[in-house]
């Protein structure tokens, strides 16, 4: 009999019981604070409760129910467990059209026509062809990838940055920290699509804004750790930067009073760029819950060492 714990400090994932047992119903699933999580060999976590790790000595596989293992695996100690997480064609789908409508937003300057509009201010704003927008894009993994192999048959030119070198056709690639600020310079609308590591934390800050070309605009879609807010801000109010589109922030919901709500310039979307579906999430979880019983190589196994 395999025990699954549904692990969050900050969501109600009783959902998943249904779902997990109508693929298999052998499973004996529970959900935290119920204290029998601690006994489970599975854990199925998003914002997992601190320290929770430590105290399941049964546990097996640490599970993502989403793309990103952030907050799975802060200040938690994994030991040596496979860790892994969702991969999905139908969540790169989600992201590409979030992503396009934020490059529309700026290139087609539909900011400027609903600045324009608050005002009851009736003026056509300049176009550019999309060729001469340039859109870069930081990680092009399983998201960025989907959205790297799209927007240059919109006719974008697009430039992409990632850890290691890489080749995708259409793409003008760069990579580590050398190429990080010739891909800046020719960047217009820079598009955050990293994972969350020691090493992307706070990128997105007064240095990278400053390397962009008078004029760009950021979208994060990554984490909301990637952004120093108040670097944001200042570069919103010099006017260097033209616009921000954010979807994910380090408190989730943005508390109310957050000065990110009210910056001019600023679209906030409550991390709703992309979801797979439950059912989707299930059958990865339970698909890998059975190749770990039968000794079989787990699939989208985070890589410790990178972190991602
Ligand atoms: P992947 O792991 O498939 O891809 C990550 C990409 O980032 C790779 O190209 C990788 O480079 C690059 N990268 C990682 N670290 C660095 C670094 N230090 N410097 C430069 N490039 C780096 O991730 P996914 O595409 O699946 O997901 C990305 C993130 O998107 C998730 O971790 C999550 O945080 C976020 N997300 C947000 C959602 C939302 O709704 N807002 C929904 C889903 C995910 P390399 O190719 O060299 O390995
Ligand atoms: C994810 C997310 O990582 O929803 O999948 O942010």
């Amino acid at each position: 009999m395999t025990r699954v714990a549904l692990l969050s400090h900050s969501a109600n994932l009783a959902y998943f019981q249904p779902l997990l047992n109508e693929l298999d119903p052998t499973l004996r699933i529970t959900t935290w604070p119920d204290q029998a999580c601690l006994e489970a060999d599975i854990a199925v976590c998003w914002n997992s409760p601190p320290g929770i790790y430590a105290k399941m000595p049964q546990l097996r596989l640490i599970h993502s129910i989403a793309a990103g293992v952030d907050n799975v695996l802060a200040g938690q100690d994994a030991r040596d467990l496979p860790v892994c997480r969702v991969v999905d064609p139908m969540l790169a789908q989600g992201m590409l059209q979030y992503v396009l409508w934020a490059v529309l937003h700026f290139h087609r300057k539909l900011d400027v026509a609903m600045a324009n509009q608050r005002q009851a201010m009736w003026k056509r704003p300049p176009q550019q062809a999309a060729k001469d927008f340039r859109v870069g894009l930081m990680g092009l993994g399983e998201l960025g990838g989907l959205i790297g192999a799209t927007l240059p048959t919109l006719g974008y030119t697009v430039n992409g940055w990632s850890r290691s070198p890489r080749e995708l056709p259409g793409v003008r690639m760069f990579s580590g920290a050398d190429g990080y600020e010739a891909f800046l310079g020719q960047t217009d609308l820079l598009v955050c699509l990293l994972p969350l590591t020691d090493s992307t934390r706070g990128i997105l800050d007064r240095r990278t804004f400053a390397a962009l070309p008078p004029g760009a605009a950021v979208v994060n879609c990554g984490r909301g750790e990637h952004l120093v807010v108040d670097d944001l801000i200042a570069a919103l109010q010099s006017g260097h930067l033209r616009g921000a589109v954010l979807d994910v922030f380090t408190q989730e919901p943005l508390a109310t009073d957050h000065p990110l709500w009210r910056t001019p310039g600023v679209v906030v979307t409550p991390h709703m760029a992309t979801m797979a579906a439950s059912a989707t999430v299930a059958a990865q979880i339970v698909a890998n819950i059975h190749r770990l019983r039968d000794g079989q190589a787990l699939v989208n196994q985070v890589d410790m060492e990178r972190g991602y």
